[in-house]
């Protein structure tokens, strides 16, 4: 009996796989398995433009915390510490490339720990050199605190431009896939042959299909009931089920927001 039903689970999955078509990666416009969103559902989205010789390219997301200060990895604006007018910040747009509103970036404050080696530190706060208007489509995010709990299985929203697979292209329009923090000690055993998963990083996966961050995504939100937790790093592939996004753990660089915010405050 149970052999049988095993059989017809068989032969159904077989006839699935000969009738349904595939769909490319093109039909899956997502982050990896996310879906489209519009951009008053995640307000603090930003995206980080770079200047190239036809104009501006997509560079990475970002994360709007006040009124003049966004968030973004490290790895995104080291090549661009001491020329911060080659980066721009687009905010309010659910599209990639166009609509909304465009910042000049004034400052780049770079973690001073990060390493590209290790990717520890992977945190920047870029100042826009006017203040950013407000509104359904632009608004701050929380910055979680030093002291933010957050437990393994907690649901956390990621959204960014990114591209839908790994090494495939990059979508048109926003996208968000929801994903569950995963404990420190499974990631860390996921990555232990590759990379050391430091207390500044965390770890977050989706799954049925399998939902991720991916290239272009870095360095934008991840989000649970509007406090930012996370911010896109880095990962080995997209979507991988063996290897969980990794995220830079927002509660451990309060302190160094803060300090920067104040730096940017009194500095103009
Ligand atoms: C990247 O290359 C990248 N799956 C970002 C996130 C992830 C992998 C790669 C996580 O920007």
């Amino acid at each position: 009996m149970q052999l049988s039903v095993e059989i017809i689970l068989i032969l159904v999955s077989i006839s699935c796989v000969i009738t349904i078509p595939v769909p490319d990666n093109t039909d899956l416009a997502r982050i990896v398995n996310g879906e489209p969103v519009d951009i008053k559902e995640v307000p603090y989205q930003a995206a980080l433009r770079r200047r190239v010789l036809s104009g501006w390219a997509h560079t990475c997301g970002a994360v709007i915390i006040t009124s003049r200060g966004v968030l973004t990895a490290a790895h995104c604006v080291e090549a661009f510490v001491s020329q911060p007018s080659l980066l721009r910040v687009a905010v309010g747009t659910s599209s990639r490339l166009t609509g909304g509103k465009t910042y000049d970036v004034s400052v780049i404050h770079s973690h001073e720990g990060f390493s590209t080696s290790t990717l520890e530190h992977d945190i920047a706060l870029l100042s826009t050199s006017k203040v950013m208007d407000f509104g359904e489509t632009v608004a701050p995010v929380s910055v979680a605190s030093e002291h933010y709990v957050l437990p393994d299985g907690t649901g956390a929203i990621v959204s960014g431009f990114g591209t839908t697979s790994y090494e495939g292209s990059s979508s048109e329009v926003l996208q968000a896939a929801r994903v569950s923090i995963v404990s420190q000690s499974v990631c860390a055993r996921a990555y232990l042959r590759i990379a050391n998963i430091g207390t500044g990083m965390v770890c977050a996966v989706g799954s049925n299909p399998p939902k991720d961050a991916c290239q272009g995504d870095s360095g934008g939100p991840l989000v649970v009931r509007n406090v930012l937790v996370g911010i896109v790093s880095w990962g080995e592939g997209c979507a991988n089920a063996n290897y969980p996004g990794v995220y830079t753990r927002v509660s451990e660089y309060s302190p160094w927001i803060r300090q920067k915010l104040e730096v940017m405050r009194t500095s103009g």
